[in-house]
């Protein structure tokens, strides 16, 4: 209840395929000790179109081909998560892109304990509040406003 009097923000995080299998539940165990609500959360498929829409920024580099293979090959989590600056602390959870960087830099973070390299880095991150807009209504369409707290907390 008090909580309700905090400003909140929305990321959208996904637990990648290649760590659906062995650390889901860990990491969705974490996900709710660290403090954040899921508001929205499906286990799906992606389609080889979607994943490429999905990763668009990243089109044309030279390891977009191995990244959207690995997003369709099997189920990804997709989460709403919602906290006080959910976008930054969602990032710091995971830890930086490449595990063996994260393993130096924040042996805690999730990409350091469930990544097994930059490619198969078990998790997603929305990189900013627009970016997590725009994959937000890409993926789970338009959420109904109650769902959705004002930046300065109210509904
Ligand atoms: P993400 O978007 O998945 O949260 O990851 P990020 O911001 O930390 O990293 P980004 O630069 O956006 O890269 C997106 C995903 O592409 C794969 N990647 N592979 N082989 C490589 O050099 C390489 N670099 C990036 C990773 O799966 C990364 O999470
Ligand atoms: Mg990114």
């Amino acid at each position: 209840e008090i909580d309700f009097f905090f400003p909140h923000q929305r990321t959208l995080a996904v637990i990648k395929p290649d760590a659906m299998e062995d650390h889901k539940e860990k990491i969705l165990e974490e996900i709710h000790s660290s403090g954040f609500s899921v508001s929205q959360l499906k286990e799906t498929v992606l389609s080889k179109e979607m994943a490429e829409e999905f990763y668009k920024e990243h089109r044309g580099k030279p390891f977009f081909e191995q990244l959207v293979e690995l997003m369709c090959r099997g189920p990804c989590m997709m989460l709403v998560l919602t906290k006080e600056n959910a976008v930054e602390e969602w990032r710091a959870m995971m830890g930086p892109t490449d595990p063996a960087q994260a393993k130096v830099s924040s042996p805690k973070s999730l990409r350091a304990r469930f990544a097994s390299d930059i490619l198969h880095n078990s998790v997603h991150g929305a990189s900013d509040e627009q970016h997590a807009d725009e994959k937000i209504h890409f993926i789970f369409g338009e959420i109904d406003t109650d769902e959705k707290p004002n930046h300065d907390g109210t509904v």
